[in-house]
């Protein structure tokens, strides 16, 4: 079976987050995903030691919401730490941040942990920083593996990231660190930057074993059916493929943070009711 999750954040993230969606308080966000007809919510965290897990979770359970994955992709953008960062203190605070988003994981019963900005740009030349990356992911997967949470590496875009564009030099990547609790996380938007095909990407990670996790958003990072990428196409291969995960709307809160929400949800679900896999 897969299931539908969207992007919406903690309250302790310091900024909006660009790809975080519905408007309200947390407890607002949770009701509103959970009426739409989401099975669950990708929490994008920053510090999870500032929040009341507790209450969190409940609140969680009372809209019967499952947390698909907790998202690193604030600890760029709104908290300025990336595991790969010039600054070693930065690094370091990253990296136990890290932890903390594995044990948040944990806690509130969510599989994935992703990978996307968070993992930083080169220091010097790529190669050294891809080797020094493997070896912060490889460590991070050895807890993560004690607590039953997978991470999720996300090729990024050309724009947005200057190390791993596309599935296959992830996935050469992936092999290379050689552990069974590191896999892929395939964005959409990114696919359609940096691959040739729309669905060979998915099949080559579903082929490896190794694809944990999927963003949806358009070409125009709008909601999914806004734009000109063929989801039909990258369904029926995730479907076809066997995939069991989740697919979480990650995109711009266009025309309004609430109606992106809607939208990808009402062109998603009947996509995924037309395959014999759901
Ligand atoms: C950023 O563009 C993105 O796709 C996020 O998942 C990564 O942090
Ligand atoms: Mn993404």
């Amino acid at each position: 079976m897969i299931h539908l999750a969207l992007a919406i954040q903690t309250p302790e993230v310091p900024k909006i987050v660009p790809v975080a969606l519905l408007q309200g308080n947390f407890g607002e966000k949770l009701q509103k995903a959970a009426e739409m007809g989401y099975d669950g919510v990708e929490i994008i965290s920053t510090n999870p030691a500032e929040l009341d897990q507790k209450e969190l979770k409940a609140q969680l359970q009372s809209f019967g919401l499952q947390v698909s994955a907790v998202a690193s992709g604030g600890m760029g953008f709104a908290a300025g730490l990336t595991l790969l960062n010039p600054d070693a203190e930065i690094a370091a605070l990253a990296y136990q941040r890290f932890l903390a988003l594995i044990d948040f994981a944990h806690f509130l019963e969510a599989k994935v942990v992703t990978i996307g900005t968070f993992r930083g740009r080169a220091i010097g030349d790529k190669a050294t920083s891809l080797h020094k990356l493997a070896e912060i992911l490889r460590s991070a997967c050895e807890v993560a593996a004690t607590k039953g949470v997978r991470l999720a590496l996300e090729p990024l875009n050309r724009f947005e990231g200057d190390l791993l564009h596309t599935v296959e030099e992830t996935l050469a990547f992936i092999e290379q660190v050689g552990h069974p609790s590191l896999g892929l996380l395939i964005d959409s938007f990114h696919v359609n930057i940096e691959e040739a095909s729309y669905t060979q990407p998915y099949q080559k990670a579903l082929t490896a074993g190794r694809l944990f996790y999927a963003h949806l958003g358009d070409n125009n990072r709008r909601p999914p059916g806004q734009g000109l990428i063929d989801f039909k196409a990258i369904l029926t291969t995730l479907c076809q493929g066997g995939y069991q995960g989740w697919l979480s709307a990650e995109l711009l809160p266009l025309p309004d943070p609430d109606q992106a929400a809607r939208l990808t949800i009402e062109y998603i679900r009947p996509l995924l009711g037309s395959l014999l896999c759901n």
